[in-house]
């Protein structure tokens, strides 16, 4: 590591003690690769953080960011306007399914789950329904790490040290079934009916006191859970009897990520009517979020005094325009070159590929769609996440980043990956998973 103090940043979901002894640095990136501090490529095998949907540095959307930040470095979006907020939503509307059309601007995937459950409560408010204020997550669970987000999500170790979060929160069990799915391609046959759980939580608190159901199409960091057949279809069924929001948090699963759509609501066949995003809305270089809602939620707030704040919400870097910029930009990038389609036609290719790992050591569940691919280890006694970790880090110095929750190694590449590469990906998994004990 180079000889600065390296004390001073607080690293985040980091073993800060543990990375400060064995440091891993990035200095540069471009198209598929990081360059690592040492002057090593390293393959990009999980998108930055599953943001960098167009692979890096892209010049159409470095130029948009130079130019916009020389010309409007910044406006207020609170009682102003500047254009490319208006033509960032547009874009970003027309490219949601259905009349998914109102598009509420913040700075990441967090605080866009903040605003989706916001607004999902001041909906039932407004309507004249204010005994509407419980929210349905789900375990295993992840929408960032606002209050909201944390309440709602179903991970413990990420709600046990922050005290009593939301009150009125209840979760539907997780999919995960290794017993019935273990080594599925693609989305897992069984499993429908734990979207039947919802009925029973509707049944316990009475519908009329909830307000929305928030769920990942497809559950990305807690470990790649594609939804069972059939599965979030019932959940939208169940939430139309009862009058409840269903809101997808599609930060992961949106820009491509699923493959032949823009969006995984497309891709299932299901529209939400509010939707998350956030990452690849901008191929991760500007920080930015959305919750995009549905034309009956917004209207229902379009009343009242024409001169009253219809929802008091809002972040001083709203549509902030270097991140419309950015956004405009990448969205044209992903259209120029096809990356949505690109995505889905290679996505058999990286299926076979990652599935050509069953049987090796440590391997007990393969789980893929689109170009995402969650490889399940066993985990050694004693010491959960420690194999995963290792292989992590192993990969890297062999020249792949990848991403790992637990014992379960995610792989997440810009959608511009080669076969070659993709072979390459998995051959030093293969490599590895011989050789790690
Ligand atoms: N919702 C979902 C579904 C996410 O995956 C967030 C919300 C939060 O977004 P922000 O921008 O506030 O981080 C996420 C983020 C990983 C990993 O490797 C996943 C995320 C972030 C960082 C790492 O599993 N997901
Ligand atoms: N804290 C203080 C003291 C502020 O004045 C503001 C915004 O004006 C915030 C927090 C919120 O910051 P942001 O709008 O960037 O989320």
């Amino acid at each position: 590591m180079s000889p600065t103090n390296h004390d001073a940043f607080w690293m985040p979901f980091t073993a800060n003690r543990q990375f400060r002894r064995t440091p891993r640095m990035l200095v540069a990136a471009d198209g598929m690769y990081y360059t690592s501090e040492d002057g090593r490529k390293v393959m990009d095998g999980c998108a930055g953080l599953w943001c960098v949907n167009a692979g890096h540095n892209r010049p159409r959307i470095t130029q948009a960011v130079q130019k916009t930040i020389a010309t409007l470095d910044f406006a207020p979006t609170f009682q102003m306007g500047h254009p490319l907020a208006f033509q960032a939503a547009d874009r970003i509307a027309a490219l949601a399914p259905g009349d998914l059309n109102h598009v509420f601007f913040c700075n990441s995937g967090s605080e866009a789950a903040d605003t989706a459950l916001k607004i999902a409560i001041a909906y039932h408010r407004v309507r004249g329904e204010g005994a509407r204020t419980r929210l349905i997550g789900r375990e295993r669970g992840y929408h960032g790490v606002g209050f909201g987000g944390i309440s709602v999500g179903g991970i413990s170790g990420n709600r046990k040290l922050y005290g009593s979060l939301l009150t009125g929160v209840d979760h539907l069990p997780h999919t995960l079934d290794l017993e019935r799915n273990a080594f599925s391609k693609g989305l897992p046959a069984y499993g429908a009916e734990l979207a039947d759980n919802l009925e029973r939580i509707v049944a316990l608190h009475d519908p009329s006191t909830i307000a929305a159901v928030m769920v990942e199409p497809m559950a990305g960091s807690t470990g790649v859970l594609p939804p069972p057949v059939g599965y979030l279809k019932r959940l939208r069924e169940i939430c139309d009897k009862y009058g409840i929001l269903l809101i997808f948090d599609e930060v992961i699963t949106g820009f491509g990520r699923m493959g032949g759509t823009p969006f995984a609501s497309e891709k299932f066949g299901v529209l939400p009517d509010i939707l998350t995003c956030a990452k690849g809305i901008t191929n991760g270089t500007i920080p930015m979020g959305a919750a995009i809602a549905r034309d009956h939620v917004y209207e229902a707030f379009m009343n009242g005094p024409e001169a009253g704040i219809e929802l008091p919400h809002g972040y001083t870097y709203s549509g902030h325009p270097v991140a419309c910029a950015a956004s405009l930009a990448t969205l044209d990038t992903y259209a120029e070159e096809n990356l949505f389609e690109r995505a889905g036609d290679i996505a058999p290719y990286f299926e076979e590929a990652v599935h050509a790992l069953r049987g090796l050591p440590h391997v007990i569940d393969i789980r893929n769609v689109g170009l995402v691919a969650g490889i399940e280890l066993s985990s050694r006694p004693g010491a959960p996440g420690a194999r995963a970790y290792e292989i992590f880090d192993r990969a890297f110095h062999k020249g792949v980043l990848l991403r790992y929750t637990g014992d379960v190694l995610a792989v997440s590449p810009p959608l511009i990956i080669q076969k070659s590469e993709i072979d390459q990906l998995f051959g030093t998994i293969a490599d590895i998973l011989r050789t790690v004990d």
